[in-house]
């Protein structure tokens, strides 16, 4: 059995991939075995695919259409398509991850340059979409079946609704969001389904903000078709009712709901923290599969931040080796794992 397999009918089973991934022939069979949609953890995102030197030595150039670089995403690509498994593309327009000169007046190195203004960033950020979506589907059609449009638009704080600091915002102001969404549909292949994602999306104020900021108006305009809802999760303390509940409301706006980046922060390896991590996974796992059976929610895929434990971002994250996924260093299956299994079988 594998993960595909058990959740065939309900989503689609994805987790994050690094180059290095593609390149181990066992992260390979792992992948055949238990995935159908793999997510770059940072290989298609802005700094990999704007061309650097070529933006910066000849500004007026490419002021208004940025020079790309495709050979990131063109392995991601061939990878997906070589395999079998759809990819999500993550993602277009975020603050992080976006090289700072990006956002500046002829893409100047200096960090006090000015910022471009808004008619500029307009046009770089069409010139970005249209480059990237273009080129993928020529490159390989329909492989990739759902793309990150816009990631982290609200505040950390929950408090706060915009991001206010985000380049994008100080540049373009609060519908970056909208137009980047017109320009992904405008430039998308047919049938390629468009997403918001965001973390802690179960906070209650965060998920008032996302529904009436960013869904809704999308929805009125039709150029969504999903939210994200990342799922950076903490152990004994991520409150999965809320979570719920967040399911339930992003579902009842008829959008589709996919888990973009599960993974749950455990600090111990213990047996006893690996079963209460079970457990939580196992809760999780039934909320998501009642959601689907019961037609609450269009839970369509639900992705792993990583392939393994001792390859988790949280380590580096959180200061503290955390054990936070279904595998071992080994890939050999946690308890977690059969949790997982166990809601579906
Ligand atoms: O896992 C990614 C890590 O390797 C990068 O250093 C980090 C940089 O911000 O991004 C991580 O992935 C993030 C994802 O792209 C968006 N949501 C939060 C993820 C964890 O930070």
């Amino acid at each position: 059995m594998s993960l595909k397999k058990a959740y065939e009918q309900y989503f689609k089973i994805g987790t994050s991939v690094s180059k290095w991934n593609m390149e181990w022939p066992q992260a390979t069979r792992e992948l055949q075995k238990h995935y159908n949609s793999i997510t770059g953890e940072n290989g298609m995102k802005p700094m990999f695919v704007l061309d650097m030197q070529e933006n910066v030595e000849h500004p007026e150039k490419y002021n208004i259409n940025p020079a790309l670089n495709f050979d990131s995403i063109r392995s991601f690509l061939k990878f997906s398509s070589e395999n079998g498994l759809g990819l999500r593309g993550h993602t277009l327009v975020w603050h992080n991850q976006t090289p700072l000169w990006f956002f500046k007046e002829n893409y100047s190195l200096d960090e006090k340059a000015p910022w471009a203004d808004k008619e500029t960033m307009l046009a770089r950020m069409e010139g970005y979409i249209r480059g990237v979506l273009t080129f993928v589907e020529k490159e390989c059609p329909g492989v990739i079946y759902a793309w990150d449009v816009v990631n982290e638009a609200m505040e950390e704080n929950e408090e706060d609704g915009w991001r206010k600091k985000s380049p994008w915002y100080q540049t373009v102001g609060e519908d970056f969001v909208a137009y980047a969404f017109r320009f992904a549909r405008k430039y998308a292949g047919p049938g390629v389904k468009l997403f918001y994602n965001d973390y802690n999306t179960f906070l209650p104020k965060k998920r008032e903000d996302i529904c009436n900021l960013i869904l809704k108006p999308l929805l009125k305009e039709g150029v969504i078709d999903g939210i994200g809802m990342q799922g950076h999760l903490i152990l004994n303390d991520s409150d999965l009712k809320e979570f719920e509940k967040s399911v339930l409301a992003f579902g009842e706006l008829g959008l589709e709901v996919q888990v973009t980046e599960l993974d749950i922060h455990c600090n111990s390896p213990e047996e006893e923290a690996m079963k209460q991590l079970a457990d939580t996974y196992a809760k999780l796992f039934g909320i998501l599969v009642d959601a689907k059976k019961n037609g609450k929610a269009n839970v369509t895929s639900v992705t792993f931040w990583g392939m393994k434990d001792d390859e988790s971002w949280l380590t580096g994250f959180r200061k503290e080796k955390s054990y936070p996924l279904l595998f071992g260093e080994k890939y050999q299956e946690k308890a977690a794992y059969e949790a997982v299994m166990r809601v579906v079988q």
